[in-house]
């Protein structure tokens, strides 16, 4: 039986141990662990979620490992689930097609595909695309979608598989490097698979964003690394590879999408050194800005707790809009569960009629939303899309109801 716990004792990227636990989450869950009616009598298990902070190369991560086999293989994020993100996708392929694949060899080629809903926006240009995504449910609905996909992790070995059976212009992994335990097995398999000729697109949560807006809940044991542009420039550069480009994106609460290429083969955009500096500047290099970081975040899970029991002393029904594993996460840290919120709800027809993880809340349809409102309080979970759900429920809004917005302090829309 494989183990499905073990404490790293070395950093990811540089193998070294100085390392420094900067903020503990507490016992938590997998945060996409979702519970059925038949779970709720079983014990659940519980992880140490705990960041630790590599003072030599600088890499975020964790070291409290669950077994991948373990967190990916019955997945329940389905990329497809909701409209934002859909439409972030569409302008995302035109965009890589425009830029990569119209003088090239239209071969793409994505790392944790998901249900192939990025691929298949590829596809509409004629694009010939390989998913690579190891959970056999997802993997089964996108290839049922027509969506060609291997049902597998990637590894290096598998990359030199790919590379020589054919090479492809664009490698892209969105949500996906942030998972990967073995770096340098991946980076290893992305200098195979791309060659001299082709690029690594790649979108992580960008760890300046996490700090500056208190997105402690996005840290969760499927994020095994917080990266800021520091970190990367080492593990990429050891594998004769380039970061040639860097762009800010809105998603997830702010990711960055990186460019990356055998080295000398792109023009260098100056964004790249700004941004380091700029890490620099914000001290990302120094330890004392994660020892107030975990300050800032016990601050806002009181601030938040305080409000919540205002509101259930005012006698106010409260539900959860939205069951993303970043909500599960933050449930668990500040201790709330259905002694506060009566259910959540969310759009994904997998997570519907299912519990959530720790704090075993039922997930419920968003249609129960139209019979709430007068003086009803949403505390929005997937506060990553504040602005399209505000938009969206303006109808529950104009009844009287409410929305608590938890990060980065309780702020009431
Ligand atoms: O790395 C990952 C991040 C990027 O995405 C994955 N490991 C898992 C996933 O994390 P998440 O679950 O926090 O992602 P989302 O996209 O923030 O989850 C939003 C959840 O909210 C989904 O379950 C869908 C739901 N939702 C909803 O109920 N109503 C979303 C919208 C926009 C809505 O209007
Ligand atoms: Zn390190």
């Amino acid at each position: 039986m494989t183990q499905i716990y073990k404490l790293e004792k070395s950093c990811r990227i540089c193998s070294g141990r100085n390392l420094e636990m900067v903020l503990d989450l507490g016992m938590q869950p997998p945060a996409n662990a979702f519970l059925k009616e038949t779970d709720l009598n079983l014990d659940e298990k519980k992880f140490p979620l705990r960041v630790f902070f590599c003072k030599d190369c600088c890499l975020v991560q964790l070291l409290d490992i669950i077994d991948k086999d373990y967190l990916f293989s019955h997945y329940l994020y389905l990329s497809s689930a909701n409209k934002p993100l859909s439409e972030h996708f569409t302008r995302y392929a035109s965009y890589v097609h425009d830029n990569f694949l119209v003088n090239n060899d239209k071969f793409l080629i994505e790392i944790g595909s998901n249900d192939g809903s990025l691929l298949k926006e590829f596809m509409k240009f004629g694009v010939e695309v390989l998913g690579i995504e190891p959970a056999s449910n997802i993997a089964k609905m996108a290839n049922d979608a027509g969506v060609r996909t291997q049902n597998s992790f990637f590894t290096s070995e598998i990359a030199q598989v790919l590379a020589k059976t054919k090479r492809p212009s664009v490698v892209i992994a969105n949500n996906v490097v942030g998972h990967i335990e073995n770096l340098r097995d991946f980076m290893d398999g992305i200098h195979h698979l791309i060659g001299n000729t082709g690029v690594f697109i790649f979108e992580v949560p960008y760890l300046v964003n996490m700090l500056g807006k208190l997105e402690y809940d996005t840290v969760y044991h499927e994020h095994l690394s917080y990266f800021s542009l520091l970190p990367l420039e080492r593990i990429v550069q050891e594998f004769g590879l380039e970061i040639f480009d860097v762009q800010m994106q809105k998603v997830h609460g702010g990711t960055i999408r990186v460019f990356v290429s055998k080295k000398g083969t792109h023009k260098k955009n100056a964004t790249v050194n700004a941004m380091l500096d700029e890490e620099k500047r914000r001290g990302l290099q120094k330890v004392e800005t994660y020892r107030k970081f975990a300050q800032d975040v016990k601050l806002s899970k009181e601030t938040l707790l305080k409000e919540l029991k205002r509101l259930k002393q005012e006698n106010k029904r409260i539900f959860g809009y939205g069951a993303p594993a970043k909500g599960n996460v933050l449930l668990n840290y500040c201790g709330i569960s259905t002694e506060t919120l009566d259910f959540v709800t969310d759009t994904t027809p997998l997570k519907q009629g299912l519990y959530t993880p720790g704090t075993r809340i039922p997930v419920k349809s968003p249609d129960l939303i139209r019979q709430l409102g007068n003086g009803d309080v949403a505390l929005l979970l997937a506060w990553n899309y504040e602005e399209d759900i505000i938009k969206k429920e303006a109808d529950f809004r104009n009844r009287g109801g409410l929305f608590i917005i938890p990060v980065p302090t309780t702020k009431f829309v």
